[in-house]
């Protein structure tokens, strides 16, 4: 099979099931990804290669909502060398502005290696000549120039999901340089925020000597790669419509019942990660109670926590971290049937995750450092009403454009706590004002636009392939 249009990304946009009969099936994962690139896919016959998850060795390729899935195959040690250790062990905590402590460990490097050239094998054995192949995220930043080397005639995209850090933590890493030739295989490589497409540029000029002007590296060979930022965003419509409906009304009512109609419901939503800040929101939360700002019967703070990378030493940590601190502040702070904080270790649907959001009065989003965090767009689009109030770090990309969240400093304690009394105290005039212009933001640039935006300035770069048709 030959295919004009190949995604390449870590993950298949599908979780595995078992379905009622107790035979196993998929389920299209949630995410704004797929949505985004599934119309694309569709009108250019398009195939997504990724890892299903797991170790199954015996993968066939298959369809699934129309959608044509080719699965890679992951052993446990390349789960444990490729995936937990160089992604998540090395680059996270690296592209992260070192939140955590980045390890490095020869062995997980020559994993990362092995499994990006299969995956690089894998998709230039199904793209069609002069393919368009759009390769996603820090876990396979070499596929772009192995897949050149294999494929001259593809057009290449390559988007960066996370940040991509200045000179100055990038130089630690012992394979700097394999990993900006990886990238320059690319024609177009797509970052979130403009400081990410600079701090890439810059990079490439002073460690591989290219030169460069503005978002282009000039190559030897004449070849030229554009390096810009496409700030990702989500299915704003559909999340609105999915707020709007009936059930979600209903289950947003029972929430606020079940947490005892408390005046104001504070909400987090987050992977269990060190980058999202959840600790130290919680910590600022509490705070408010005990210096005696509210109390357990006017707010309460819901905090989602996604269970996430739980192999990986960190991760554990961090969460028995949480854990405590949760039992603590609840032990000092709650009473019968009123804890401070309602905590849930738990990923949950979309329809849960709607109707958190409709019932939110605050929203709490207060990472150190963030890509994006669609988080804070999600919860803007489900605000139909143009009410609630959003707190959002300053170091996540989304502050770029949601400027009127009461913005933070998530280093900073006390300005935490301003700012999150400030959103429980604020006028329902301000709340409005501000949530308006939030609103508009976020359904002008919607993730169509994002993909949209991303392949018509691919089908504009390089000489090579031919061009991808919108969808
Ligand atoms: C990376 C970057 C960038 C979460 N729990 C559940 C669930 N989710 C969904 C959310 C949201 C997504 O997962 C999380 O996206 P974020 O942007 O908040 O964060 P990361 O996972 O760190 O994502 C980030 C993103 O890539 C995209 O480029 O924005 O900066 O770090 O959509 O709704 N969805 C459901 N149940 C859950 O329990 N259904």
């Amino acid at each position: 099979m030959s295919y004009d249009l190949v995604i390449v990304a870590n993950r298949l946009p599908v979780d595995r099931v078992v379905l009622p009969d107790g035979s196993k099936g998929w389920r299209t994962s949630p995410g704004g990804l797929v949505t985004a690139i599934e119309p694309v896919m569709r009108a250019n016959h398009g195939v997504w290669i990724g890892w299903p998850g797991g170790t199954d060795q015996d993968l066939q390729p298959f369809e699934h909502d129309g959608l044509e899935l080719f699965p890679m195959t992951m052993s446990a040690d390349e789960i444990e060398g490729f995936y937990e250790g160089f992604s998540n062990g090395t680059l996270w905590p690296l592209y992260h502005d070192l939140i955590a402590k980045p390890e490095f460990h020869r062995e997980w490097w020559d994993s990362y290696v092995a499994v990006n050239q299969r995956f690089a094998e894998t998709a230039a054995s199904l793209a069609a000549e002069g393919a368009t192949v759009w390769v996603h995220d820090y876990q396979l930043q070499l596929v772009p120039q192995m897949l050149r080397d294999l494929r001259p005639d593809l057009r290449i995209g390559f988007y960066l999901h996370i940040p991509f850090p200045p000179g100055e933590l990038f130089q630690q890493l012992p394979w700097r340089r394999q990993v900006l030739e990886g990238l320059l295989g690319a024609d177009l490589v797509g970052f979130q925020m403009p400081g990410g497409a600079q701090n890439f540029v810059r990079l490439v000029r002073q460690r591989v000597g290219h030169k460069t002007h503005r978002d282009l590296v000039y190559l030897p060979d004449g070849r030229t790669v554009r390096a810009r930022a496409f700030p990702i965003s989500i299915d704003a419509g559909g999340f609105e419509e999915l707020a709007r409906s009936e059930p979600v009304a209903q289950r947003s009512a029972e929430i606020r019942e079940a947490l005892g109609n408390p005046r104001k419901i504070f909400l987090g939503i987050d992977r269990l990660d060190y980058t999202k800040g959840i600790y130290a929101r919680l910590r600022a939360f509490s705070e408010l109670i005990k210096d005696g700002h509210f109390d357990v019967e006017d707010a309460v703070f819901v905090q989602v926590a996604v269970p996430s990378r739980e192999q990986v030493e960190q991760y554990r940590i961090l969460r028995d971290e949480i854990d405590r601190l949760v039992g603590r502040i609840n032990g000092d702070l709650g009473r019968i049937g009123r804890p401070a904080i309602s905590y849930l270790h738990s990923s949950y649907p979309r329809e849960e995750m709607a109707a958190l959001y409709r019932t939110a009065d605050v929203m709490v989003v207060t990472p150190y450092r963030d890509g994006m965090n669609l988080v804070a767009k999600e919860y803007v689009a489900c605000r139909f009403n143009d009410d609630g109030a959003l707190v959002l770090s300053e170091f996540a990309g989304a502050a770029d454009e949601l400027r009127q969240a009461w913005l933070v400093n998530p280093y900073d304690i006390n300005g935490m706590k301003s700012a999150l009394l400030e959103a429980y105290q604020a006028e329902d005039k301000e709340t409005r004002r501000r949530m308006k212009a939030m609103r508009r933001t976020v359904t002008q640039h919607d993730v169509a636009a994002w993909a949209d935006s991303f392949m018509t300035e691919l089908s504009d770069v390089g000489t090579h392939g031919k061009a991808v048709r919108p969808a």
